[in-house]
This record gives C-alpha cells, sequence and structure tokens, in this order.
C-alpha cells in the first residue's frame, strides 16, 4: 500500500531515521482469540517485509530489556513520507491500541562537520611531499577514495545485525560560559578531534551511528550505539563521560538497551 498521489520528501542527502519504542498491552492481547492473535503476528510480519522490500530502506527490530518499552524499531528510509506512513502501520499492525507508544525520535543521518576536508588534508601533504610530486598525487588520490567511502556510510549506512543496540538522544549544552555553539568552529573541531580519538579506541567493539535532530525533535542527535557485547557499551559511554566534548558539552536524553531478534523470536521473547 503506497500514497501514490502525493509527493515524496526526500531530503537533498542522507536517509531519515525514526525510533519507535512501545509497550504492549498485554491485557487488550489476551482478549483476542487464538485466530485473532495469530492474524495480528501475520499482520505484522507482512509487513516487516514489505518494509524491508521498499528501496533504500532498512528496518531492525528490538526486544527492550527493560520495562520501560517492550518492542522497538529502527527505520532508515529517504522518503519521509513513507517514514510516516510506515510508522502509523507499525503502530497498528497487532491491532488497535495493543502497541502504545513510550518513546520515539526523529533524526536524519548527516555528514560531519569536523572531518578532516580535502583543503585541510592537502595543505598538510604540502609541507610533507612538496606539490605535484607523484607521493603527492597518490596521497590525494586516496584521500578521495577514503572520504567518498567514509560519507557514504555516514549517509547511507548499513545497519549492523550485531545483537545490542544502545539509543539515547544527545544535545550540546548552551549554558553561560559553557556554550558549544559560542565556541569557535577551529576550537569546536579541536575537540572533536579528541572525541574521535577516543571512539577509534573501540573500533570493531561499538559502531556508531550519529543522526541529527535539530529542528526535527527534542534533542540535538540521536546516539544509535551497536555492539557485541554491554561491556563495550558501557565502556565506551562511561570513557567518552570523561572527554570534553562530552564531559563539559553533552546532555543526554533516556537510554534505552535492545536486543536485535529475527520477528520470530521477537514474538517468542514478549509471549505474544
Ligand atoms: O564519524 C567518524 O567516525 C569520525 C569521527 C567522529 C565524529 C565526527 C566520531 C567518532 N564521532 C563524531 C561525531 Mn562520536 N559518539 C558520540 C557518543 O555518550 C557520549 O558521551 C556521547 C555519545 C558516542 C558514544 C560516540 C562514539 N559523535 C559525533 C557527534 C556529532 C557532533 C557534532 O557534529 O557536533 C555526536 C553527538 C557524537 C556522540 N564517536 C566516534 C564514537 C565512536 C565509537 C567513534 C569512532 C568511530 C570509529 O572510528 O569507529
Amino acid at each position: 500500500m503506497s500514497d501514490k498521489t502525493i509527493d515524496p520528501v526526500v531530503p537533498v542527502e542522507g536517509r531519515h531515521v525514526l525510533h519507535l519504542f512501545y509497550k504492549i498491552e498485554y491485557s487488550l492481547w489476551q482478549l483476542f482469540t487464538r485466530d485473532e492473535q495469530l492474524k495480528a503476528k501475520t499482520n505484522l510480519s507482512t509487513l516487516v517485509q514489505e518494509i524491508r522490500a521498499a528501496p533504500s530502506t532498512q528496518l531492525i527490530l528490538l526486544s527492550i530489556v527493560s520495562p520501560k518499552a517492550d518492542l522497538g524499531f529502527m527505520l532508515l528510509t529517504p522518503d519521509l513520507q513513507m517514514a510516516n506512513q510506515f510508522e502509523k502501520r507499525l503502530t497498528q499492525a497487532l491491532g488497535p491500541d495493543v502497541c502504545t507508544s513510550v518513546f520515539s525520535y526523529l533524526s536524519m543521518t548527516e555528514r560531519s562537520e569536523y572531518t578532516t576536508n580535502e583543503a585541510d588534508f592537502a595543505a598538510t601533504l604540502r609541507e610533507e611531499t612538496g606539490p605535484g610530486t607523484v607521493e603527492y598525487e597518490t596521497a590525494l588520490a586516496d584521500y578521495r577514495k577514503r572520504n567518498a567511502k567514509y560519507l557514504q556510510d555516514r549517509l547511507y549506512p548499513n545497519l549492523p545485525a550485531w545483537p545490542v543496540v544502545c539509543f539515547y538522544p544527545m544535545s550540546k549544552r548552551r549554558n553561560a560560559g559553557q556554550n558549544w555553539y559560542a565556541l569557535p568552529f577551529e576550537e569546536r573541531k579541536r575537540l572533536m578531534g579528541g572525541h574521535a580519538r577516543v571512539g577509534r579506541k573501540w573500533h570493531g567493539k561499538i559502531l556508531q551511528l550519529i543522526t541529527g535532530s535539530t529542528g526535527l525533535d527534542d534533542g540535538e542527535w540521536g546516539v544509535t550505539l551497536f555492539a557485541h557485547d554491554t561491556y563495550d557499551i558501557k565502556g565506551i559511554v562511561y570513557e567518552m563521560r570523561f572527554d570534553p566534548v562530552s564531559a563539559e558539552y553533552a546532555d543526554f536524553g533516556e537510554f534505552y538497551i535492545g536486543l536485535q531478534l529475527p520477528l520470530d523470536e521477537l514474538f517468542r521473547r514478549l509471549q505474544l
């Protein structure tokens, strides 16, 4: 089902990202007959398949660890019309009022302001190799390739199947004397360089997906961390707290920990 007459709302770059967290109303669910429950589950399962088959769209399913929520979805898709349509249908798929929203977050994948740009890279390189040398041209070509891949991964990521997923909103402070947005660009870039150095120590253990939400939702970013081990989630978030970007400038929203599961296992886990 798609709204063919409605023009898509597709950003110039990046994807729309929706995090959706629900509680299951078990008192309602238990009033369903076995047949109605089966129909409801088939309905969700068909919808999940339909969403996953939509162009450039990814959907992950989460069982939330804690009674804050039962069920979570993370959706990446280019068109906000589709994101909105999928979100309404996911909410209703198990039957009216079976899923009640406890938290949701709208953001978009974005490029970083602070990564080394070509002009910076070329300037440093010129000092090392001199301009126009073979080394210079080779290193610049390598940089362009690396940068293109980095940008592609950031704007059009492939969500990994890693089991542990941590989500929280984050904003940078705007207090008197502690205002991230009043810092000069070069200072922000320097501080973000320190952040990235801490982050890189967790390479292979933590995959961060930073999605921007200024003007879209209450926080300024959605932080989604993928891991194989909760030890690493706790470790990186703790270590980041000492990094000035987080220690002095970051405010956090509520934390959600989910486990990525296939749908049949998710139904079992949720006792549906
Ligand atoms: O994109 C990159 O990997 C390049 C360097 C980098 C940027 C630009 C980077 C690296 N981050 C960037 C941007 Mn990050 N990150 C967080 C949090 O809990 C906390 O204290 C903060 C939440 C974690 C855990 C984390 C991890 N990062 C950002 C931004 C956007 C800021 C802006 O634009 O002003 C935010 C909000 C943010 C927050 N960061 C890394 C990590 C990790 C693990 C890395 C290394 C990635 C890798 O190289 O594998």
